[in-house]
């Protein structure tokens, strides 16, 4: 196994341990949320974001319980976002990570609440004083999750995504909206590790640059497996922006085009490490992972 591969498994162990322990099983009158957000958010995933999160912190020899609590965190809002991205009102999706969606396993009403219930509780844990015990950083946390998820992040990247399947797009306008959309939690994945080891100016710099290339070609090579993939393969169905229609780096690019420009977004990003030497190998490979995954 290469150092890569065991590095992911690693994490994902860790998070779904993570995760299990702060979302109980109960039977008391609630069950059936707690039931669908443990449904949500374990069993699945690359949980490519908690990795970035871990190894971020790690370069700046965070402590390690503070790191897995924050990369959770930033794992609760993405499950969180595909919850509700796979709801009828918005993708309308079967199918996610391999199983039904959570409104098909449990019903809408029940799909709505779980998202809410997987955000909230991201905010829970970056507060605890747990995850660190100087409240400034936990507060610095907070508002950089916040910021990331919300409307001018993730949430306004939604958005804009949602009212561009009325219009097509020019590559500079997908760049912005993928920019919000998927590269602002990515970001943040990375900002958090910086945020709880006191990484300087410089440093937090060079990892929002990574964050922001490597959030660039991780949109790229998803656009491309949704035209090349396999939905066994995935665990999501496959061919929807074409069936829709929409403008995407394949559809702008071509798909020689899209790869070339993944491939090299993934050197520009590795490139913005070099201050940290052979520490920020892994997060070097996660890069190639990225692009080559699905292949
Ligand atoms: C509904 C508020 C709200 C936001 C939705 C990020 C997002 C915004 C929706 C996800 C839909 C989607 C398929 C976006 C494309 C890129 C992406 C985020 C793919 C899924 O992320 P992976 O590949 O998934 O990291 P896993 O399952 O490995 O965690």
């Amino acid at each position: 196994m290469s150092d890569l591969a065991e590095a992911l498994r690693d994490t994902a162990q860790a998070v779904e341990a993570r995760l299990s322990t702060l979302i109980p099983e109960t039977d008391g009158a609630a069950a059936p949320l707690y039931k669908a957000m443990r449904y949500s958010a374990l069993g699945g995933g690359k949980r490519l974001r908690p990795f970035l999160a871990l190894q971020s912190a790690r370069l700046f020899d965070a402590g390690e319980t503070g790191a897995l609590r924050a990369a959770a965190a930033v794992e609760l809002v993405h499950c969180y976002s595909l919850v509700h991205d796979d709801l009828p009102a918005m993708d309308d999706d079967d199918l996610r990570r391999g199983r039904p969606t959570t409104h098909i396993a449990f019903d809408e009403a029940t799909a709505i609440l779980a998202g809410d219930g997987l955000l909230t509780l991201a905010f829970e844990v970056l507060a605890d004083p747990e995850t660190h015990p100087d409240g400034d950083v936990r507060a610095a946390l907070v508002a950089a999750l916040a910021r990331a998820a919300g409307m001018a992040g993730m949430v306004g990247g939604q958005m804009i995504d949602l009212a561009a399947e009325h219009r097509t797009l020019d590559l500079e306008r997908i760049i912005e909206l993928q920019r919000l959309k998927t590269g602002a939690l990515i970001g943040c994945s990375c900002a958090v590790g910086a945020i709880l080891g006191g990484a300087d100016a410089t440093a937090g710099a060079a990892l929002d640059d990574y964050a922001r290339d490597l959030g660039l070609a991780f949109q790229i090579a998803d656009d491309l497996l949704d035209v090349e993939g396999d939905e066994s393969q995935l665990g999501k169905g496959v061919g929807k922006d074409a069936a829709a229609g929409k403008a995407t780096f394949v559809s702008l690019l071509g798909v020689d085009g899209a790869r070339a420009r993944a491939a090299g977004l993934v050197a520009d990003a590795a490139a913005r490490l070099d201050m940290f030497d052979s520490r920020a190998d892994l997060l070097r490979a996660v890069a190639e992972y990225v692009i080559n995954r699905g292949h």
